[in-house]
């Protein structure tokens, strides 16, 4: 059992209460023990064998701690089986719709029996929605919208739930018999934001006892195919792993050709046949001739390139920039020097300034900024200038004590509708990081957010704009906002844009990064973490980077602490 097994099963009991209009209190303590087992790094499985207390993390009180004890137990919650037999099957799924609350659910299910997407989007199509109480034209159109949107997602993973899987099998499979070599190829090898399925190759020995192996790992629902060369299975959240066993002969091309994309091996292909060679899965040939095949890199060279990472493998010029030796020299989590987003206590992080910057110091930085929501961001309890105030006076404490990292005082400040930041400049010009955001009211035309942000970002005292179009990965798409215009904005101001590292956000997405860079507009990578743990998320701001073709030359927070201030708007 992972932590997000265990976290998927307290929020599908939050969603179902959440339906049933039970307790809002018993409600949030479900999701807060949802995000804190969501957020920790240590096996809470692992916790349960060792006997450990659970009542020790936040968040988790005696009942749930003890319906952990059941899960780790017997593997599921009895529980959430009352519940979900408790209302019709199709329910739950509908709270995965954007813009579809408990209490749409609800609505629709008492009015029109909607207990399923299919029906819904029925309904919606035979414009039976928008005659409901407090529904009309323009909610049944953005629940039409949000419809297609979730079927196109639908049967994709985050990439940090694609990785994370991949990494834990792959250090399962390593310790069956006869392991030479294995790696993880497809999009989660391109570091590709959703992925659809895992397509994990390795090279054994004869004898390896690997597949048998693989058909005990914990996380499997079902084995779809098993054989001695290749074996599929399904994980209990739904994804797909394909293992294959190859000869070491082929399993350079083997990877060179499932890490794809399809379309960058077309084009490969396709100068292979140019050059009078043979490209497949097995090999480079001339005539009946291997002249490559064991290697990845032998393959690139065989067709006369230099070897291509594989976040630029999606034949958008990389092959043309590869031929002129014009590849970029792309980013690394090693160039990162600083991190400069992140909460604490003072708004809605887990811990206080002093435990991020600890933190952050074992990470090797050289600074952070600590970034505190402002009085806009309610839920979050946002600061106000005299609590802002307070909070930086706090953060000067904390970097009193803590040698070894600069720890900046900064602050997130939200640009209101009308384009005014929610801060006075005042209480602005006493912090050195100001990162401009939006965080509500995200219902408006694509002008009027595009002017909206382009207003807070012209005030001088904003160095960063921070996730700058707002969407979640598979759940929203973000606010409507020109992007040409933005990036053109961004290097008039002088200001930076982010590439959120939460592997919920990664916006700047890749093709909006590399627009900035091409434009000559800095970047900058931060997690925006809300606990120290999720200050290691750093990597996946990188590999959205690396796939937007950005060097690190190109992020403020690559470089050393003096020449960063110095690049800061002044
Ligand atoms: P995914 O799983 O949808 O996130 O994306 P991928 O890229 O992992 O795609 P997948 O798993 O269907 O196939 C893995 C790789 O195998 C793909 O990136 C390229 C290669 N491949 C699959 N089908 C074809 C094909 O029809 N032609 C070529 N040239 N390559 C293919
Ligand atoms: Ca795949
Ligand atoms: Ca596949
Ligand atoms: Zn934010």
């Amino acid at each position: 059992m992972e932590n997000r097994d265990i976290a998927g099963i307290f929020s599908q009991i939050a969603d179902i209460l959440d339906i049933k209009g039970e307790n809002p209190f018993r409600i949030r303590s479900y999701r807060n023990a949802a995000r804190a087992i969501g957020d920790m790094s240590e096996s809470v499985a692992a916790m349960v064998r060792e006997g450990k207390d659970l009542e020790e993390i936040p968040g988790i009180g005696a009942s749930i701690a003890g319906k952990i004890g059941e899960i780790v137990a017997t593997g599921s919650c009895a529980f959430l089986g009352e519940l979900r037999e408790s209302l019709p099957r199709g329910l739950p799924e509908l709270l995965r719709i954007e813009g579809m609350g408990p209490k749409k659910v609800k609505l629709f299910y008492d009015t029109l029996k909607i207990d399923s997407v299919d029906r819904l989007e029925a309904a919606a199509g035979k414009g039976e929605l928008k005659g409901l109480p407090g529904m009309g034209e323009k909610s049944e159109e953005n629940i039409i919208q949000a419809l297609a949107r979730y079927r196109a997602g639908q049967g994709r993973f985050k990439l940090s739930v694609g990785l994370e899987y991949a990494e834990s099998i792959i250090a399962f499979l390593k310790k069956a018999k006869g392991v030479k070599a294995i790696e993880a190829a497809g999009s989660v090898r391109r570091r590709r934001e959703t992925v659809g399925d895992l397509d994990i190759l390795a090279i054994c020995s004869p004898g390896s006892d690997i597949m048998e192996r693989f058909a005990g790992y914990d996380g499997i629902r079902e084995m779809i195919a098993h054989g001695g060369t290749k074996s599929s299975a399904r994980l209990s959240c739904g994804l797909q792993v394909d293992v294959r066993v190859l000869p070491p002969s082929s399993f350079g091309a083997a990877l060179q050709y499932f890490t794809g994309s399809k379309e960058h091996n077309v084009a490969l292909r396709t100068r292979a046949v140019r050059k009078g060679l043979k490209l497949s899965e097995y090999g480079v040939f001339k005539g009946r001739r291997a002249v490559a095949g064991p290697d990845e890199e032998k393959v690139y060279s065989a067709v006369g390139l230099p070897w291509i990472p594989p976040e630029l493998r999606e034949n958008h010029g990389e092959i043309e920039a590869a031929e002129k030796g014009q590849l970029p020299k792309l980013i690394e989590l090693k160039d990162m020097r600083g991190d400069l987003q992140m909460h604490t206590t003072a708004t809605d992080g887990t811990e206080s300034v002093a435990e991020m910057a600890e933190k952050a110091l074992s990470l090797g930085y050289e600074y952070i900024a600590i970034t505190d929501h402002s009085r806009a961001v309610r839920v979050a309890g946002g600061l106000d200038e005299k609590r802002l105030g307070r909070h930086l006076k706090e953060i000067d404490r904390a970097q009193d004590r803590i040698k070894g990292i600069r720890i900046l005082r900064g602050v997130e400040v939200d640009i209101l509708p009308d384009g005014r930041l929610d801060l006075d400049d005042a209480i602005l010009k006493e912090c050195e990081v100001v990162i401009a955001a939006v965080h509500y009211r995200f219902t408006m035309t694509e002008a009027d957010m595009t002017r909206r942000i382009i207003k807070g970002i012209s005030n001088p005292r904003v160095h960063i704009f921070g996730h700058p179009t707002g969407r979640l990965i598979l759940e929203r798409p973000g606010y409507p906002v020109n992007i040409e215009e933005l990036v053109k904005a961004a290097r008039d101001y002088g200001v930076a844009l982010e590439i959120n590292a939460h592997p919920d956000r990664l916006d700047l997405k890749d093709s909006h990064a590399r627009l900035a860079r091409e434009k000559g507009v800095r970047l900058a990578i931060s997690t925006d973490a809300h606990s120290p743990a999720q200050l290691d998320l750093m990597r996946y701001g990188i590999f959205t980077a690396r796939r937007g073709w950005v060097e690190a030359g190109d992020v403020i927070n690559a470089y050393p602490l003096k020449k960063f201030l110095g690049m800061l708007r002044k």
